[in-house]
C-alpha cells in the first residue's frame, strides 16, 4: 500500500527556469532529426572518447528511474506526493521520527526488489574501460553497487544504512520492513536514521572532496538523469567545465545545465549509454585513435 502520511504532500516549489535549448535540442525534442543527429553526436563522442583515459560520471535518480525506482521531480515525482519539508530535514526528523522512517521503510521496500537496469551495467563496466573512472552519484538505492560498481562515490548517503543519533555507527540494515519503527541502534539502543543527507545538511566532508576532486581532474564529464538543481552535486559539472571537461549530459529533458554542456542527449539512460559503450568499445577494438580534445 502506498505511503500516505496525510493531506498537505503537494509541492509548492516553484521549478528550474526552462533553460535555453541549443538548435540540436531543439530539433531532438521536435523529434526532427533525432536519429540521424543522435548517430552523429555518438560516432563523434564515441571518436572523442576512444584515447581519453579520465572520465567521471555524475548520477541521479533518472537512471534509476527505468529500474523502476521514482524520481524526486518531474510529473511522477516523489516531492509532487510529498513534501520535502515533512519528510527529508532534520526538523521533521526531530519533529516526528516515526512519520520520517515510515516514508523510508516505504521506499526501502519499493527500492529492495529491483534490478539495476543497462545504464547502470554500462557505468559498471566503465570501471575497467577507462584508466581513471569515477562515478558519483546523488542516488541512496545502492543500484550502481548492484549492478556491479565496486567504487561509488554516494553523496547524498545510502538508504541500506542506518546511523545511530547518539554515537553516529552506521549499520548495514536491509530488512523491509523493518521490525520496528523507529528502530533502535542495536549497541546503545538510542535511536537510529537513515544515513542519508536531507535539505539543509552538510554532506560529508570526504565524499564532498573526493567528489570535487574527481570532477576537478576529468577530461570528459557524464552528467546523467538530474535535474541538476540540487546543491552542491549541481556545482560538479561546472567545476568540471572550467577545468576543461567535455561535459555530456543525458537526460530526457533539458536542465539548467543544458546550455552549459558541450553535448547533449535527449533520451533515456537506459538506451544512449549502451549505444555509446558499443560505438566507444568498437572505436578501442579498431585501434582507438580518435582526435582528442586537450590532455588524455
Ligand atoms: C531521466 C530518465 C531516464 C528521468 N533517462 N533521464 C546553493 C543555492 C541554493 C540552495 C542551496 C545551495 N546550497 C545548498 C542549498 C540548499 C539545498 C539545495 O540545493 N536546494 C535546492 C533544491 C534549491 N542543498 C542542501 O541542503 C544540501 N546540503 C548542503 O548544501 O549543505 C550545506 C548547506 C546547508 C544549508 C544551506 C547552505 C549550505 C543537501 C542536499 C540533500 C538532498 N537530499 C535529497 C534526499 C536524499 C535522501 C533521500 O533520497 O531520501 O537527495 S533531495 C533529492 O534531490 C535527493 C536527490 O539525490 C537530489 C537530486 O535529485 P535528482 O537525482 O536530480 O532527481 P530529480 O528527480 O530531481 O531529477 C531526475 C532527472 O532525471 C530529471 O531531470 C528527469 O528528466 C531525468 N530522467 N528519467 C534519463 N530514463
Amino acid at each position: 500500500m502506498p505511503f500516505s502520511p496525510g493531506a498537505g504532500n503537494s509541492d509548492r516549489r516553484p521549478g528550474p527556469r526552462t533553460p535555453r535549448l541549443t538548435l540540436a535540442a531543439e530539433k531532438a525534442i521536435l523529434g526532427g532529426e533525432f536519429s540521424v543527429m543522435k548517430d552523429d553526436k555518438i560516432d563523434s563522442l564515441a571518436e572523442l572518447l576512444a584515447d581519453t583515459r579520465s572520465v567521471a560520471v555524475l548520477t541521479g535518480a533518472g537512471i534509476s528511474a527505468e529500474s523502476g525506482v521514482p524520481t524526486f521531480r518531474g510529473r511522477e515525482g516523489l516531492w509532487k506526493q510529498f513534501r520535502a519539508e515533512e519528510l527529508a530535514t532534520p526538523e521533521a526528523f526531530a519533529r516526528d521520527p516515526a512519520l520520517v522512517w515510515e516514508w523510508y521503510d516505504w521506499r526501502r521496500g519499493l527500492i529492495a526488489p529491483v534490478e539495476p537496469n543497462p545504464g547502470h551495467q554500462v557505468l559498471a563496466g566503465w570501471e575497467s574501460l577507462f584508466d581513471d573512472f569515477s562515478l558519483i552519484t546523488q542516488n541512496v538505492d545502492g543500484l550502481h553497487r548492484k549492478a556491479g560498481s565496486r567504487k561509488v562515490i554516494e553523496l547524498h548517503g545510502n538508504i541500506w544504512k542506518l546511523r545511530c543519533t547518539r554515537e553516529n555507527t552506521i549499520f548495514d540494515i536491509h530488512d523491509t520492513p523493518l521490525p520496528e519503527i523507529p528502530p533502535a541502534c542495536p549497541d546503545c539502543g538510542a535511536m537510529l536514521r537513515p544515513h542519508v543527507v536531507w535539505f539543509g545538511e552538510g554532506l560529508d566532508p570526504e565524499v564532498l572532496d573526493a567528489a570535487f576532486a574527481a570532477s576537478a581532474a576529468c577530461r570528459a564529464m557524464f552528467v546523467v538523469g538530474t535535474s541538476a538543481v540540487v546543491q552542491p552535486a549541481a556545482s560538479l559539472p561546472l567545476v568540471a567545465a572550467r577545468a576543461g571537461a567535455l561535459i555530456i549530459e543525458i537526460n530526457l529533458e533539458p536542465t539548467p545545465l543544458t546550455a552549459r554542456a558541450d553535448i547533449y542527449f535527449p533520451g533515456r539512460a537506459g538506451e544512449i549509454l549502451p549505444l555509446l559503450d558499443r560505438r566507444i568499445r568498437a572505436g578501442r577494438r579498431a585501434g582507438g585513435a580518435g582526435p582528442e580534445k586537450g590532455r588524455s
